[in-house]
């Protein structure tokens, strides 16, 4: 009887084997090659700038950690569960009450791993906040309510002025970045606090009024990607929304002269819509500074 009821147990256990590699091969075949490298990447986009790398190792990295922390407890409890399960009805399991070394061991482990994990976040975040004292371009990236304006500033402006672009509640503006040169990104808001958000680039900061946050990228691949506010700054937030071409050098030149044809040329950074004849830096009006909400 015992041995007719554990091998009936095999059996169930292979069929439950058989059924979860089937459902993976069934899942993972159906799958388009985005969808393959998503499960890849954990859903993380693939990082498009060299800054980006750094984040996505430790993302990459983090699930490898946890999921071999994952098999090991998954493996004691199931090894326990079967180990020192009762074996007949009148036998009662031994009752361990304590076990000092285990103890220690599971006091001391998830605190070395949260120092691990700490000392890896902190040296990722250090490095992507890293600024170069010269960087090939300045972009002033202004969020306001609701939308951005991108100011190309320094040697990027045509005859040393500002060339800007804007955008509306209604048109989402287009930052453009010119492929393998570091672009650094000083962000300025004039009334409440956005989030300047390229998802592609895996790096966000918040663009908070009064206060000078700057990061800088070196875009690696041409293509185009979106970018986004966030942070919930008001009514229209989800219309904070732009594009971003990286193109080549060349092609991020030639933009900046047709966007100088155009008239979009000023003495120095502008807050944009139509507030374009403002500076960034200079007086706010009361109805700008957080009234409009
Ligand atoms: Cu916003």
């Amino acid at each position: 009887m015992g041995s007719l009821h554990r091998s009936g147990t095999r059996a169930h256990a292979r069929t439950a084997l058989g059924l979860a590699i089937l459902g993976a091969v069934l899942v993972l075949s159906g799958c388009s090659s985005q969808q393959q490298k998503e499960w890849r990447n954990f859903a993380m986009p693939d990082p498009a700038t060299q800054e980006a790398q750094g984040i996505f190792d430790l993302w990459i990295w983090g699930w490898v950690a946890a999921m071999v922390t994952g098999i090991v407890v998954w493996g004691l409890i199931f090894w326990v569960v079967f180990r020192y399960r009762q074996k007949s009805p009148d036998e009662i399991p031994v009752q361990t009450r304590y076990n000092l070394p285990l103890e220690i061991f599971y006091t001391i482990a998830p605190i070395l791993m949260v120092i691990v994990f700490f000392y890896w976040t902190v040296k990722v975040q250090n490095d992507v906040l890293v600024l170069d004292e010269e960087p090939d371009h300045r972009v002033v990236a202004v969020g306001s309510q609701w939308t951005w304006t991108f100011n190309y500033t320094g040697e990027d402006a045509v005859g040393d002025r500002n060339v800007y672009t804007s955008g509306t509640g209604r048109d989402i503006p287009t930052l453009w970045l010119p492929v393998d040169e570091t672009v650094r990104f000083d962000l300025s808001s004039p009334d409440v606090i956005h989030s300047f958000w390229i998802p592609g680039f895996l790096m966000k900061l918040d663009v908070v009024p009064g206060r000078d946050n700057s990061f800088q990228v070196t875009p690696r691949t041409i293509g185009e990607f979106r970018g986004k506010c966030a942070e919930l700054c008001g009514v229209y937030h989800s219309r904070m929304l732009f594009n971003v071409n990286v193109v080549s050098k060349a092609d991020y030149e030639a933009h900046l002269r047709d966007l100088e044809r155009q008239g979009n040329v000023s003495e120095g950074p502008i807050i944009g819509g139509k507030y374009a004849d403002l500076q960034v830096g200079s007086e706010i009006p009361d109805e700008l500074s957080g009234g409009e909400q």
